[in-house]
């Protein structure tokens, strides 16, 4: 058998209209109050770090009463927003949540006396919450306290929403996603290294997007020296918080005017190489403001593993592989990955001496290569964006 198609229903900010508005005018009752706490709290991306998104629909005699979402850590919760809009109408209503509710003093207090209080008289959320705090006790205390709590409602779209947050808090380690763009024929660049633009302005935006919800941008050195990218996120509205800028340089060959080094803006940059590297210039990058991270070789490539242990001790919940195919190589190998977004392009550039997306030695048998699954089709631009998941990143 195929791999099924479905279209799977992120919510996204620039893709929110395509993804919702058909689902809502078809799906009656409860279903659609969740899907509006998905899209509320989709309109935090980026923003609600190293907390979930979530949104809340607070809803009475059929209408809706409240609404809210958590905006940033630290500010209240969707559940105390949608609360505070509702005011007396929460007698009795019901409480829509893409996560089970909280039950913990963290940054504020808990959601759950916040529910008693309001006296709302039921919770439908999607998914628990994995964080050890909450995990099933929100949901019990609720419970406990007569608001019966259901489970399960849009729970495939919640969990894709917070992939990289329950990625995290599940295994410490973070959500790996490799970022492509490709010709109809599958090259990254001409033969000659020229690599910008393949794709075009709208499919840029939706990149600016996924960075902008990540926690840290991974390149080769050769896609420095090719490109010279930036590595900021430039959205709409000037709201991006810009990810950790990371380069894979095993001998420090990156040049002291390269614009990830030069073009900060307020993430970090950091250097990852190998003992191989002059010591001095590590130093001199280290004076340029970089973060210079040795680490051991595995055979020849950086240990994978090891790095994206480390970046989940430090809290970096997603990493998004921008390129270039020597990196997605050794990642894939590695087993991190959890999904791949590609965009194909609908333009041929041809050449044996071509790149393609993905280097290393590739598998010698049609067996053994990588297969994705949950696969989703978006037209954006001229492009067509497949997303996939890896089996072996499976969260
Ligand atoms: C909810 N509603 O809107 C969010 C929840 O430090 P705090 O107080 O913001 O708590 C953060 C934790 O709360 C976070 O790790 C996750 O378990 C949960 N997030 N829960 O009921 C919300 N953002
Ligand atoms: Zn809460």
């Amino acid at each position: 058998m195929g791999e099924e198609y479905r279209e799977v229903r992120l919510p996204r900010r620039n893709l929110r209209d395509f993804f919702y508005e058909r689902e809502v005018m078809k799906e009656p009752g409860e279903e659609k109050y969740m899907l509006r706490a998905l899209e509320l709290a989709g309109r935090a991306r980026g923003l609600t770090r190293p907390n979930p998104m979530v949104g809340c629909v607070i809803v009475r005699r059929g209408a809706v009463a409240g609404e809210g979402f958590h905006q940033r850590a630290g500010a209240p919760h969707a559940e105390v927003m949608a609360i505070r809009e509702a005011g007396k109408e929460t007698l009795g209503a019901d409480l829509y949540v893409n996560l089970e509710p909280c039950c913990h003093h963290g940054r504020t207090p808990p959601c759950t006396e916040a529910i008693i209080t309001a006296g709302i008289g039921r919770v439908y959320a999607a998914m628990e919450d994995p964080n050890p705090r909450v995990s099933g006790r929100g949901g019990g205390i609720l419970s406990r306290a007569g608001i019966p709590v259901t489970y399960g409602l849009s729970a495939e779209s919640a969990g894709r929403l917070n992939e990289t947050y329950l990625k995290h808090v599940r295994t410490g380690l973070p959500f790996v996603f490799i970022k492509s763009a490709v010709s109809l024929d599958g090259k990254t660049a001409t033969r000659t290294g020229d690599s910008r633009w393949i794709t075009g302005e709208e499919e840029r935006a939706v990149v600016h997007d996924m960075r902008n919800g990540a926690d840290a941008i991974l390149v080769g050195i050769g896609t420095v020296l090719a490109d010279d990218p930036r590595l900021t996120t430039r959205v709409p509205g000037g709201k991006g918080r810009n990810p950790d800028r990371v380069v894979m340089d095993p001998l420090l060959r990156i040049p002291h005017r390269a614009k990830v080094l030069t073009h900060g803006g307020e993430g970090k940059t950091i250097i990852v190489t190998t003992g191989l590297a002059s010591g001095e210039r590590a130093e001199k990058l280290r004076k340029l403001g970089a973060e210079v991270l040795v680490m051991k070789k595995q055979g020849q490539f950086i240990d994978m593993k090891e790095l994206m242990t480390i970046f989940g001790k430090r809290g970096v919940a997603s990493v998004m592989i921008e390129g270039g195919s020597e990196v997605a190589a050794s990642a894939l190998s590695a087993g991190v990955v959890d999904k791949v977004v590609y965009f194909i392009a609908p333009t041929i550039i041809g050449g044996k001496e071509a790149p393609g997306a993905v280097g290393g030695e590739g598998v010698s048998s049609l067996r053994d290569a990588i297969s994705l699954w949950d696969l989703s089709y978006t037209r954006v631009g001229k492009s067509i964006m497949v997303e996939g998941y890896l089996r072996n990143g499976k969260n």
